[in-house]
């Protein structure tokens, strides 16, 4: 385990940094909160390009190492920090796990982040509606497998995406829903998400990882 506090460069409303904030809370991990507006733009400025060179959030400092890229943060964090386990001891169930986490992390969140939507607005002349509409069409796709995958119950208890405790995939599930939920997309059809993020965010680790409860909220 690294000796010196874990510093994290992050934004309360991003989404990465959430799911980040999620795996440290669940794990007890104390922690620096360090902001980066991205509503300002501070993660342009030349001084972040030096901290992370793609200029997004999260970024971890362990031990004067930066660590870039959520889900490699989220699997060093598992690594160093074992207990409790957020992912499944077995590699079916660990599989299951990284899929969910991956269509949120590798198939959803990279097509919605600011500088997409930004790009969006500007090249292609759309208004908000226009944006909001481009969000919503990625986010229902990626929903309504992660839904197909809930009902088909592999290993899964009731509240959690699998087993009987959170996993790296409640971190990105609901991490992603709360993002979703801003850009006003239609959560409905998707009763088995619903119910997983209600009985995650009654937890202890997620209501202290919450946006709203971050040092640079409101
Ligand atoms: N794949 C990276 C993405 C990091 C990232 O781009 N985060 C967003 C916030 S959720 C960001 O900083 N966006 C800034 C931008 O798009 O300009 C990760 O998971 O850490």
């Amino acid at each position: 385990m690294g000796s010196k506090m874990l510093k994290l460069y992050n934004f309360h409303a991003s989404s990465t940094s959430y799911r980040t904030r999620i795996v440290l809370h669940c794990k007890g991990i104390p922690y620096e909160y360090v902001p980066v507006r991205l509503d300002k733009g501070e993660h342009l400025s030349a001084a972040y390009g030096e901290i992370n060179p793609m200029r997004g959030v999260p970024t971890l400092e362990a031990d004067g190492v930066r660590l870039y890229q959520s889900p490699a943060i989220i699997e060093y964090l598992e690594e160093v920090y074992p207990a409790p386990a957020m992912l499944p001891k077995d590699p079916v169930g660990r599989a299951h796990v990284r899929a969910i986490a991956a269509i949120v992390g590798a198939d959803m969140h990279p097509v919605n982040n600011l500088r997409i939507r930004n790009f969006v607005r500007d090249a292609y002349k759309q208004d908000a509606d226009g944006v909001k509409a481009w969000i919503q069409r990625w986010n229902e796709q990626g929903f309504a497998a992660i839904e197909t995958i809930l009902r088909a119950d592999r290993g899964r208890a009731p509240g959690f995406c699998y087993g009987d405790a959170p996993t790296i995939a409640d971190a990105y599930l609901v991490s992603h829903v709360f993002s979703a939920v801003r850009f006003k997309t239609d959560m409905g059809p998707y009763p088995l998400i619903g119910a997983v993020v209600a009985n995650c965010e009654r937890l202890e680790p997620f209501v202290q990882a919450h946006p709203s409860r971050q040092p640079d909220a409101g």
